[in-house]
């Protein structure tokens, strides 16, 4: 369904970023949640975003332009222990500037881990969201790596965290990099809300 992804640029702040005219998502995790895996498995493109078995390798906010209509960001992964605090604080605050900044944001994807029970960090991140009223959805990464009971486990788990705060879950979506599930089901919601996107274009 995507015909074609490019690298567009890596920019330190939310100012460098390219023009917001075309619809935008965000991926956002824990480091090592598998961001970059799944935006190269989403654009059938093993090279496209940067992979590392160290955590922290994508320190910037990279723009991938695909199908030359929607934007892909890669972002840095947040609560990332092994770089200095204020190295860590500063990505912090460029992540929410750039979260808060962003009008063409359409959704920030939320990965979570599908083998672990749900950390407080991301529960912490996902209402500071809300808090902000910023749209975002939530994608289980690795499920390759789990057992049906497990990711069972997991996912309730989660959504039960969730619940909560909130009166009505976001949409949640489970993926693996290796066997690619999950592919068009992100890719379907997508294309559903780049519609809804170009429609509102036409109208203001
Ligand atoms: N089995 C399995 N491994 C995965 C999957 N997704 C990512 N990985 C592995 O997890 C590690 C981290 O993947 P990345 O895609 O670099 O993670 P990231 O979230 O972009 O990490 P940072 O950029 O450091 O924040 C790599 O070793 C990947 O090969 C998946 O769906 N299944
Ligand atoms: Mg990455």
């Amino acid at each position: 369904m995507i015909r074609q992804a490019e690298f567009v640029k890596s920019s330190a702040t939310p100012d460098q970023c390219p023009k917001p005219d075309k619809p935008e998502y965000a991926f956002i995790g824990r480091s090592n949640v598998g961001k970059s895996s799944l935006i190269n498995m989403l654009c059938m493109h093993g090279g496209l975003a940067k992979i590392s078995t160290t955590p922290g390798k994508t320190r910037l906010i990279n723009h991938f332009l695909i199908d030359r209509s929607w934007y892909l960001v890669d972002l840095p992964g947040y609560g990332y222990a092994k770089v200095p605090k204020s190295m860590r604080k500063d990505f912090d605050k460029t992540l929410f500037r750039y979260l808060e900044k962003r009008e063409n944001l359409c959704c920030a994807f939320v990965l979570i881990d599908a083998r672990i029970p749900p950390q407080e960090i991301d529960i912490k991140f996902i209402n500071k969201l809300g808090a902000l009223q910023i749209p975002f959805a939530v994608i289980f990464t690795k499920t390759d790596k789990t057992t049906q009971m497990q990711l069972h486990d997991n996912t309730h788990s989660f959504k039960a965290e969730m619940s909560k705060s909130w009166d009505e879950l976001p949409s949640c979506f489970f993926t693996s990099a290796i066997t690619r599930k999950g592919r068009e089901d992100i890719l379907d919601f997508v294309v559903s809300v780049n519609r809804s996107w170009s429609s509102k274009e036409t109208f203001v």
